[in-house]
């Protein structure tokens, strides 16, 4: 054995035998129990971050310790390979999309192989491939045939100069990246997925999620947004037209002062014909980014239409104003606004000055409108009939009334919209669908499946280059043969990576799935950034759903168990180019090799929570290392392998040294069985660690009580530094690699104490401590509180009026 540790050099062997012994492909086995452990695959944006280092190091960690469990650990790994970033660096450097993707990916592949991740190789995907996407074509006209999927038109964001669409991380500060052209908002037709038909299930769900945080339950509920309400329509004055609103507030209905409606509500449209003020307004509010968070943010503008709709319970007319807040694809397009009771109303209100009726009051009469809307529930009043009656009570009298007029209807509303899965990009997978004028939109038939993208194309920015595509947007119609008109969008990147998961089981299946998916899924750990808590998840569950309703797979839900990892930080901001603080984990592979990276990541912090960079963290890792190596190298040195305890002669010293081997093997298991908190088991390793070098004990039972420790650490820490482990394993006279051990038993016997300390207490107040066999009777233990020096002094002359044992805990004498 080598007196140094030279991690790179055993760490290239112990690959080299992992790889040549295909150490990780993994089969379907009846009989012995499945794990699958997902880590989220990464883009192939050029090269491992630390994030990434973080992710798949616990993802590894958690494999490996589940292999030692015994069981049949599946872990793949592929690339999430569509997207912008492909485009972009096409744009920037003039290479082609598909070779800026393939290149990244082989570099990250070999910084993974360096890594020391145990991935089943042979099940690499990736989604750029044809034999991935042709399946996601192939599922899409399934659901198209089911009439779950669906063309509407939808706003996007274009570029007037560039005559392009922009994806919203293009558009910056309302305008084109590439030009500073002002960004409009064009309505174009997409393709959507209905995921509102599973809203209600996708909620429902949610509840047998034990293994998911409660946090990412409760952001995915929010995104749902089941909510109780009322539809209910406002006809329109001297018109035979209605407005319809949803509210989940019938109860302050008596309070509305005025509706507002979208700029693409027919209302709106009406007004701006005749009326240019009221037209100009309207074509301004084309000039708006399309995402929410912009929506949320920006000035609320509005004019009044001037047309009167009729309030369904009073018969008053109240004024319909055009907004730039209301938009046409959520719900109606309309809403009732109450400015008493809600508190964006309230500002549109003052800011235009339009009345204000209060209707709601708390319970006991308090509660006005003088700063800021009253948005709490409460008690009703001007509002006739209905005074009197709380917020619950009204919304009963209120929706009944309504229906029994027939202008309003009770309904349950989701705030989740359906999918829109339409790119205007070049780098995706293509729809599979076909436009003929007589036929119209015909399916690309399933022989004919995959529709690879074709590589021949122009990138400058300008224009779709699928639309410029010389052959491509052309195609014979499948149904009458006519020369028509081929689909140019692309699929949404969240497409591949909701059923890349299943893939991963039957990744040749020459069909989309097979029973190997059943035998694999769910996923037992899945584990990835919090960022994707809402739509990659949300996705990936909706998918699930739809594949089994397909009878594709078995199971409701994908991912039984979640870990959402915390961010990695230095000088406590996250990690950027721009800023200039990042840390590249290939010069730390180089430097200290990939077990000391490894263990510092997993020392510095728990998995939940971020983890902030440090230097001189990654110093102790590697010392630490050295260490343990120097510690095996002098046992083995000294021939200390191959003797066997004699258990009739352990000293109190080496019981003592085997009771703490076994505590941390108790403990060990426990943090990565149940807990994640890896850090806190390496801390454990550490301390015994710590014991040995302070046990010098050259007896044959110290040389047998350090090879049991040895042993048990090299075990334990095996999962997370593989490398050092494989080789320290074999040096400690083993032959097979220790990735094929079970995880150490914990001896019972050795966590036996022979002698407890107890706390001796004069009238509940410690006054002293004693240590006594844990076999003493409780009449032996107060004869030793009582000779006890310390305890003497306190009684003094004083008569014991009585003592009370606890034990194995304490002994309290009463004076
Ligand atoms: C990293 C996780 C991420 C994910 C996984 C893959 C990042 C945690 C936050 N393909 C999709 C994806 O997210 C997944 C599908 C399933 C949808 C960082 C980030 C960080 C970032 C940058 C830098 C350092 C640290 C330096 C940049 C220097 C550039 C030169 N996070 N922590 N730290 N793919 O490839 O983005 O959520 O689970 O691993 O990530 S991904
Ligand atoms: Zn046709």
């Amino acid at each position: 054995m080598q007196e140094n540790y030279q991690p790179l050099e055993i760490e290239q062997q112990v690959q080299a035998f992992w790889e040549e012994t295909q150490a990780f492909a993994v089969k379907e086995v009846s009989g012995q129990e499945k794990y699958y452990c997902l880590s989220m695959f990464p883009y192939p944006s050029g090269k491992l971050h630390m994030g990434h280092v973080r992710n798949y190091t616990i993802g590894d960690v958690i494999s490996r310790y589940q292999r030692m469990l015994g069981k049949n650990v599946l872990q793949p790994m592929g690339w999430d390979a569509f997207g912008l970033p492909a485009e972009n660096a096409a744009m920037k450097h003039g290479v082609h999309p598909a070779d800026w993707t393939y290149d990244n990916i082989d570099y990250m592949r070999g910084q993974l192989k360096r890594l020391g991740f145990g991935y089943d190789w042979s099940r690499e995907i990736a989604t750029c491939d044809p034999s991935y996407y042709r399946w996601e074509q192939w599922f899409f006209l399934k659901l198209l045939e089911k009439g779950l999927v669906y063309k509407k038109t939808a706003p996007v964001n274009w570029c007037p100069n560039d005559m392009t669409v922009l994806a919203n991380e293009q558009v910056i500060d309302g305008c084109c990246w590439r030009c500073d052209t002002p960004v409009e908002r064009k309505e174009i037709a997409q393709w959507f997925l209905k995921i509102t038909d599973y809203a209600e299930e996708l909620l429902a769900s949610l509840e047998t999620l034990d293994g998911w945080p409660e946090q990412v339950k409760t952001m995915q509920a929010n995104w749902i947004g089941r909510s109780e309400g009322v539809e209910m329509d406002f006809a329109v004055q001297d018109s035979d037209e209605t407005v319809r609103i949803y509210t989940t507030r019938p109860d302050t209905v008596m309070g509305v002062t005025y509706l507002a409606v979208a700029a693409e509500h027919p209302l709106a449209l009406q007004a701006a014909e005749q009326n240019a003020e009221i037209g100009a307004f309207v074509e301004s509010c084309k000039q708006m980014e399309t995402s929410e968070a912009a929506m949320e943010t920006m000035e609320k503008r509005g004019i009044d239409s001037g047309i009167k709709a009729i309030h369904p319970l009073s018969g008053e007319p109240v004024p319909v104003w055009i907004a730039n807040f209301v938009l046409m694809g959520y719900g109606t397009g309309a809403v009732m606004s109450v400015p008493a009771h809600d508190q964006r109303d309230y500002e549109f209100a003052q800011k235009y000055g339009i009345a204000l009726k209060q209707v709601i009051f708390a319970e006991d009469g308090s509660g006005d409108c003088a700063e800021q809307a009253f948005t709490h529930k409460g008690v009703l009043a001007n509002s006739g009939e209905f005074d009197g009656l709380t917020s619950a009570q009204a919304f009963d009298a209120i929706a009944g009334n309504l229906e029994k007029s027939g202008k309003g209807l009770r309904k349950t509303n989701f705030r989740l919209r359906d999918w829109g899965v339409s790119r205007q990009r070049y780098w995706g997978a293509p729809i599979p669908v076909i436009y003929c004028e007589d036929c119209g939109t015909v399916p690309v038939p399933e022989q004919d499946l995959p529709v690879t993208l074709p590589r021949d194309v122009v990138l400058d920015g300008s224009q779709s280059p699928l639309v410029a595509h010389p052959t491509f947007s052309s195609a014979d119609c499948p149904s009458c043969g006519k020369p028509a008109r081929r689909e140019t969008d692309t699929f949404d990147t969240f497409m591949e990576s909701s059923w890349y998961f299943a893939r991963f089981t039957c990744n040749q299946a020459s069909s989309m799935l097979d029973e190997s998916a059943n035998y694999w899924l769910p996923v037992d750990q899945y584990i990835g950034g919090i960022e994707h808590a809402i739509l990659h998840l949300l996705y990936a569950r909706f998918y699930t759903k739809l594949l089994r309703d397909e009878g594709l797979l078995a199971c409701d839900e994908p991912f039984k168990r979640l870990l959402t990892q915390g961010m990695v930080l230095k000088d406590g901001s996250k990690m950027s180019k721009s800023k200039g603080n990042t840390v590249d984990p290939q010069a730390l592979i180089d430097q200290y090799g990939a077990d000391t990276v490894r263990l510092f990541i997993m020392f510095a912090a728990p998995p939940e929570q971020s983890l902030e960079w440090s230097d001189s963290g990654v110093e102790g890792a590697f010392r630490f290392l050295r260490r343990l190596w120097k510690l095996v190298h002098s046992h083995v040195e000294v021939d200390g392998t191959g003797t066997t305890l004699d258990k009739a002669g352990v000293t109190d010293e080496q019981k003592a040294v085997r009771r703490q081997i076994h505590q941390t093997l108790q403990k060990v298991g426990d943090d990565l069985n149940r807990r994640y908190t890896f850090n806190t088991a390496i801390a454990a390793n550490m301390e015994l660690i710590n014991t040995l070098s302070r046990f010098n004990d050259e007896s044959g039972n110290g040389q047998a009580i350090r090879q049991e420790a040895l042993e048990a650490i090299v075990l334990m820490l095996s999962p997370i530094v593989p490398h050092i482990c494989h080789q320290l394993w074999l040096h400690l006279g083993h032959c097979g690699p220790v990735i094929n051990e079970s995880w150490p038993a914990v001896d019972l016997s050795a966590l036996e104490q022979d002698s407890i300390e107890l706390v001796l207490q004069v009238n509940g107040k410690l006054r002293s401590k004693i240590i006594v066999s844990a076999s003493a009777s409780n009449a032996e233990v107060q004869a030793m509180a009582l000779e006890d020096e310390a305890i003497k002094r306190f009684i003094g002359e004083s008569p014991v009026k009585k003592v009370i044992v606890v034990p194995k805990k304490l002994v309290n004498i009463v004076i």
